[in-house]
Order: structure tokens, then sequence, then C-alpha cells
């Protein structure tokens, strides 16, 4: 339904003007709506209906072969200045951009509707929710929309006659790669994007909202936008406490935030409160409190099966949105890594024949699913509640082969914010354009979605730590280190709630712990091995350190550090030199 909001309507006439659709749709979120949708993008092509006996409300939907994952080197961030956007960003003068993407836009919703979007991030009436809305030509953005986001009246009625309201504009133009930009202006609380199809670069709430937008935002008003999952953990005595985990894109952040404890851990319990983004704000009890701005899942589809993630296999059976899986010939979905053996025969996520001989993947490496989060089993009772979870630590992490240990806490929270500005991992196929397997550095997995001056972010951390009165633990850890093989040694998945247990431990002033030159490390015997299949040589050597690795590593972060100049806070460099000295010191 149109609102009555002047400042909406007047945007909204403008854009219209400027793309030209044939026609302009007000989506009001009703089921009615949902079908119509679905109705037309199967006329259009755009869904393809799976088996609805065995897959319930599920479709599928195929992007073009050049538009399968984000597109880093064609994100902007549009500040008045370069150096508001810092380094590590793609900076476009916001004059040039408008003109650039407006040339782009101009008529290029010719012949399709233009939807208006209107939608929260965050539970009503919350103090953490915010307002956006989506102008889009795409009715698969729209139906994603609806799942990952609450869409439709409730954004109208939050919004009332405010003009505070993120502005995101979305068209999929003609998909070409030399005409596609995904463009913020965090002055202006604004989202141009033009050109792709791809989730990650047309799902604004998500990335571009949620984190870009959001994280600059959070600055000026005194609260974060981080990409961190959120979960809780309940123990035997029905105790639950929550953590947060910031972790690179593709190093299992659905998989941990939905995990099953293993057998031998009776008793215990995880729920998921989110698992990509986390808005955390300071509550009246001076802890920080943590609440998930998303409505559902876009995860990564190949590797999920029984092992990996059966929660999310569980949520991804009904009323789920595949994209780039393959097809089976019974109209329902396979890809690499799932619990059925290949099919003979398939169509690819290319629409092409498939056999388990072609030679290549069935299912694209950065498939997705988007689903619901109140269809997830273990969803949090709690991950709704307007004032979000109280969190009491934050666990940083990358895919290291080797030089990080499988866990330390850091020693305070500005050491722990020089190890989460020092975090790297190796690149996978959730961002297009780099090449994979290579080491790049992430600052709180930040890299791609900070909004603003990495450096000023970075500031921004540590002033937080002295604003909040009772600020969480911070802790590193790493699932990915590996044999002389080449192979995993920690087992993952539900074992690594042994790893969540010695951390909730030493935040409850217990869980045993030896100094080390990089924070504390748990003694073998601190961690609950009950049932673990890991030797003890194999546990010694992922808590093992290497002197000479961890030198290369320090002149690594120092090399990432120049980057920013003088900009970058001191006190980081100051921790930076002490943990230089305490290496150098240490006899290992
Ligand atoms: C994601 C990502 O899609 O981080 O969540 O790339
Ligand atoms: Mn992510």
């Amino acid at each position: 339904m149109k609102p009555n909001n002047k400042t909406v309507v007047a945007w909204v006439e403008e854009m219209a003007k400027l793309c030209k659709p044939d026609t302009v749709v007000w989506c009001d979120g009703s089921e009615e709506e949902k079908q119509r949708l679905i109705s037309e993008a199967l006329r259009t092509g755009e869904l393809e209906e799976l088996d609805q006996k065995k897959l319930p409300g599920c479709y599928y939907h195929r992007t073009a072969l050049n538009d399968v994952a984000r597109t880093e080197q064609l994100t902007f961030i549009c500040s008045p200045t370069a150096e508001g956007a810092g380094p590590t960003n793609n900076w476009m003068d916001p004059k040039e951009a408008y003109r650039k993407l407006g040339a782009i836009f101009d008529g290029a919703m010719k012949g399709r509707p233009m939807y208006v979007v209107p939608f929260l991030m965050g539970p009503p009436g919350s103090p953490f929710v915010k307002v956006g809305v989506e102008l889009t030509d795409s009715r698969y953005v729209v139906l994603n929309m609806r799942i990952m986001t609450r869409i439709g009246d409730v954004a109208w009625n939050q919004l009332g006659d405010s003009s505070h309201f993120t502005r995101g504009l979305h068209s999929k133009a003609d998909l070409d790669e030399k005409r596609r930009f995904i463009c913020h202006f965090p002055q202006d609380n604004t989202i141009w994007s033009v050109g792709s199809g791809y989730g990650g670069n047309v799902l604004l709430g998500k990335k571009c909202l949620a984190l870009r937008i959001a994280s600059a935002l959070g600055r000026k008003e005194g609260w974060m936008a981080e990409h961190m999952l959120i979960l809780g953990i309940e123990n035997p005595k029905g105790e639950v406490r929550y953590v947060t985990g910031a972790f690179p894109s593709a190093c299992g952040k659905t998989n941990l935030a939905m995990m099953i404890p293993p057998a031998a851990l009776k008793g215990y319990k995880v729920w998921t409160v989110g698992d990509d983004i986390a808005w955390l704000r300071i509550g009246p009890d001076g802890r920080l409190w943590a609440n998930n701005p998303e409505a559902g899942f876009f995860g990564v589809v190949p590797g999920t099966n029984s092992r990996s993630n059966p929660n999310a296999l569980q949520t991804i059976q009904r009323d789920t949105i595949y994209t780039n899986v393959a097809k089976k010939p019974d109209n329902t979905v396979w890809w690499e890594g799932s619990d059925d053996p290949a099919p003979a025969q398939a169509t690819d996520w290319k629409g092409r024949p498939w056999t388990p001989a072609s030679g290549e993947k069935a299912a694209h490496p950065n498939s997705r699913f988007t689903a619901p989060a109140a269809q997830c089993p273990c969803i949090s009772p709690r991950w709704e509640d307007p004032a979000g979870v109280p969190i009491d630590a934050i666990i940083f992490g990358g895919r290291r082969a080797r030089v990080a240990p499988l866990v330390y806490q850091t020693f305070h929270w500005q050491h722990g914010v020089f190890v989460g500005a020092s975090a790297a991992s190796e690149t996978t196929a959730a961002q297009q354009g780099s090449a994979v397997g290579v080491v790049r550095r992430d600052p709180m997995a930040m890299l791609p979605f900070c909004g603003y001056n990495m450096a000023d972010y970075l500031a921004f951390w540590l002033e937080m730590g002295k604003r909040i009165p009772n600020p969480p633990k911070i802790f590193n850890v790493n699932w990915f280190r590996t044999n002389a093989d080449g192979q995993f040694i920690w087992p993952g998945f539900g074992d690594n709630l042994r790893v969540l247990l010695w951390i909730l431990d030493r935040v409850a002033g217990q869980g045993r712990a030896v100094e080390s030159p990089i924070g504390y490390l748990p003694p073998a015997e601190a961690l609950n091995r009950d049932g673990l299949p890991l030797s003890d040589g194999e546990l010694n050597s992922l808590l093992s350190l290497d002197k000479t690795e961890w030198k290369t590593e320090l002149q690594g972060v120092g090399e990432f550090f120049q980057k920013f100049g003088d900009r970058l806070p001191k006190a980081l460099w100051e921790e930076h030199a002490a943990a230089g000295r305490r290496i150098n010191d240490w006899k290992f």
C-alpha cells in the first residue's frame, strides 16, 4: 500500500521518472502478493517450480553466468572524500556516481514494473530497528527480500512520517558487467545497485544496508554493525549464554550458528540468533547487547549435509528459494557435498545437461538458499527479542592452515581489537574476481563491508571499549589448521562447542589457561575431550605456536597497518610492538 509519508512518495516518483518502469507496484508483504509474484516469475522464467510434494513452497532460480557472487571490485563507498572511504574500499565521487549510474538507470526499467519494497531491519518496535525501502525491477529480489527482512506495512508503520529511511534503488538493467555498480552513499543514507541480479549485490537490506550503511550510521549514533553470527549456548542447568563471532565469508558461520552438540556433551544445546550480521548496542545494564537485523538466511548450499549442518538442511525443506544449485530429473535439487550421491543425470547451474563425468561442478560453489529464520529447528526463542541478547564473548576467526592456534583469549579489549584488526583468511568462491586460496587480511571480517575508512572503524572499536562499562571478552579461534598432509586436524562442526565451552568458562572466571605471547591458551586438559577422537599429539599441535611463523605474521600485519598511514590508531601500533616484544622474548 502507498504510505502517507510525503518524503517516500516524492522520492519514489523521482526514481520512477528516472527508471521509467511500466508501472509502480507498492508491495504490502501479503501472502496474496507472494503468490501473484511467484506465478508471474514462473511465467517469465525468473523462477522454476520444484517438486511441491517433496519441497513444498520451494522454487529455483538461475542467475546470469557472469553474475554469481558479490562483485567487490564493482562495489563503491561514495563518501564526499576519498579519505572517508579509506584505502580498503573503492571510492567514487558521489556526484560522479550519481551521474554515471543515473545514466544507466535512465530508462532501465522500461517494459518492467518497479516494485516498492518497504522493509524493516530488526524486530518492530526494537531500539535496534531501521527502515529501508528498496525499489527494484526484479521479482526475485522482492521474493528474497520478503524472506530476508520484514517487508510491507510493518515497515511503513514503523517509519510513520519520518524521513529517516535507507533509500535503495536496484535495477537488473542489462546485466552487463561493464555497467554493473554497487554504490553506497552513507551521507545520504542511499544505495544504488545496477546491472546485477545476485543476492549479495541486490538484496539491499543485507550487506549494503545492514553492514556498509549501518556501520557508518552506527558510528554516528554510538552502536556497531558487525559481520557476526550470534548464538546462545544452553548448559545442562538450562542457563543460556550468548556469544558473537566474526568470520570472513565462507568460514562456516552458518554451520557454527546452527551447530548440534556432539553426543558426548549431554544436556547442551545451541540456539541460533543470527548467522551473518549482528547489530550491537550498550544496554542499560552496561553490557553489550546484540540483535540480528535479518529475518532469513542466505546461505551457501554446497557442503550442507547432515553432518555439517543438519539444522540448515531441515530449514531448507520448504519455502526456500534455491539459486544456482543443480536440478535433478525428479525436479528436486542437488549440490556437491550433499548427503545424496551424485545423480546419474542433472541440469547444472548453467542450465546444461550434466553427468558425473562432465568434469565440472553441477552446482555453483557459491550457490545459495534463501530460507526464513523462523523455520530453523534451533532458532533461539529470543531471536526477535526487541532488547536483543546480552553478549559474553566476541570471537574472531579465519581460515588459516597454519599460524593461528585452535583458540586463545586476548589480554584485554585493546589487545582484542588488535587481534580482530589482524584477522586474515584464505579467499573462497564467495568473492567474485579474487583468486581462491590466497590469504588476505580481513579486519573483523569487515573488509568488504565497512562503509567508511577502516582506520576510523578500528578507532571506533577502541572507543566503544571505553564506553562499554562491562565489555565482552575477546577470543580468536581457528578451526582450519592442517597437518603435513593438508588435512584438517580439528574435527570442527559440533565439536567446536568444546572450544566455546572453554570460552564461557574463561568468561566466568574459571577455565584454566596458560599465558603465551599472543594471549591465554587452554592447556590441553582444560578442553572438554569426552568422546573426542583426537590424540594428545594432535591437540598439542593445534595449540602450538611457531616463533618464525608468528614473526612473519606480525610483519604481514605491520605491512597491512601501514596502508592506513597516520590514520591508524596509535594504540594498535602499540599492541603490534608489544606482541613483537613478547614473541621475541618467548622461548618456544
Ligand atoms: C555472505 C558473505 O554472503 O559474507 O554472507 O559473502
Ligand atoms: Mn556474510
